[in-house]
């Protein structure tokens, strides 16, 4: 089947059931679906069985560029499974870029949440002006459709949010993405458009950008408190710097807890590895720990931690079905750690 034949099928189906085995007999692992190309995986266990938000990969047409461009998403299939290893259902489109009042274009990497009831999607999605803010939609399924808030959330900004609630309750968004997520634009507070990539030459001996954090409110609609720094610290405290580009901060930021310590795990981006590094406070300091994941085929990089029935699984994504780098799929395998919780590097 051509590739278009592929996402085209994609687009047209609604609950959609995939064989979804992982792991071939060679011990390949292998793509969750291939009726579209998806990206991104946020996983989260709701009912007892795992649920995927990915992005949706699209053969838009739009040239590469360091902004990522060619990464024009239009909408989001949610993913689920009762087992790992068993049957992916593709529930169809949850959310579409038409239906989001205030969006411009491209959808990327998103997460969920689960409260009061309800289920929240959080999406960046650059605004009408091509500034990249958070959405939340809600719906009363984990799988949607789900319905976007008139607005982005006040005070957001950048891509790839990722929303950890705590064992007290208590939830955060950690977001941002340098580069094409714009977050060297707010450095100084305000968005300046013309810091393209990173801080720039000159910068590499100052701290790297850091990711940000901020509690949510009770309604998980809003941020309760203004966007801190997640800062990265290496095992002498020293901040890790903008230079240090195998273990600075890029994108994806993921949070997990594991034996009451804090994991916050990230891409390096153009460095191309999975990191993560540990504290006792959801706000940091993070100390740096070390690769989780040594770089997948394609230029992105993109994760998600999650315990189900007592085991803990990456959920992450390659180009391996398409051999290009905006046509991903994701795949899971197994996270293994070590007896003092530090989390064994996979070569994939
Ligand atoms: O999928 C678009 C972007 O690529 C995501 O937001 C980043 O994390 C990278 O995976």
């Amino acid at each position: 089947m051509s590739t278009t034949k592929l996402v085209m099928a994609g687009s047209l189906l609604a609950l959609v059931p995939v064989t979804g085995f992982c792991q071939a007999p060679s011990g390949k692992i292998k793509p969750l679906v291939t009726n579209i190309y998806t990206a991104d995986p946020s996983a989260h266990v709701f009912d007892g069985k795992i649920y995927i938000y990915p992005s949706h990969d699209i053969e838009a047409n739009v040239p590469q560029d360091d902004e990522g461009g060619h990464f024009n998403m239009r909408d989001y299939h949610i993913l689920s499974m009762d087992v790992i290893g068993g049957k992916v259902t593709d529930h169809g489109v949850a959310l579409d870029l038409k239906d989001i009042p205030w969006a411009g274009r491209q959808l990327w990497a998103p997460d969920a949440a689960f409260k009061n009831g309800t289920y929240y999607l959080y999406f960046p999605v650059k605004d009408k002006s091509d500034v990249f803010r958070i959405g939340v939609a809600t719906s009363k399924n984990p799988a949607g459709p789900f319905k976007p808030q008139p607005a982005p959330i006040p005070n957001s900004y950048s891509i790839d949010p990722a929303v950890f609630t705590d064992t007290d309750g208590k939830s955060y968004m950690y977001f941002g993405g340098i580069w094409g997520g714009q977050l060297q634009r707010w450095h100084t507070g305000t968005y300046n458009k013309s810091l393209m990539t990173d801080l720039g030459k000159g910068h590499e001996t100052e701290p790297a950008l850091s990711a940000k954090v901020a509690r949510m409110s009770d309604d998980m609609l809003t941020f309760s408190e203004s966007p801190k720094d997640v800062k990265l610290i290496d095992e002498k405290g020293n901040a890790i710097l903008a230079g240090d580009v195998d273990r600075r901060f890029f994108e994806g930021a993921w949070m997990h807890k594991f034996k009451d310590q804090y994991y916050f795990s990230y891409s390096t981006g153009d460095t191309h590895f999975l990191c993560y590094a540990v504290s006792d406070s959801p706000y940091g300091p993070f100390t740096y720990k070390g690769v989780i994941m040594k770089p997948v085929t394609g230029w992105t990089t993109h994760h998600s931690i999650v315990e189900f029935k007592g085991k803990w699984y990456i959920f992450y994504h390659d180009a391996e079905l398409s051999g290009k780098t905006h046509l991903r799929n994701v795949k899971v395998r197994e996270l293994m750690r070590n007896a003092d919780g530090s989390i064994q590097t996979i070569t994939p």
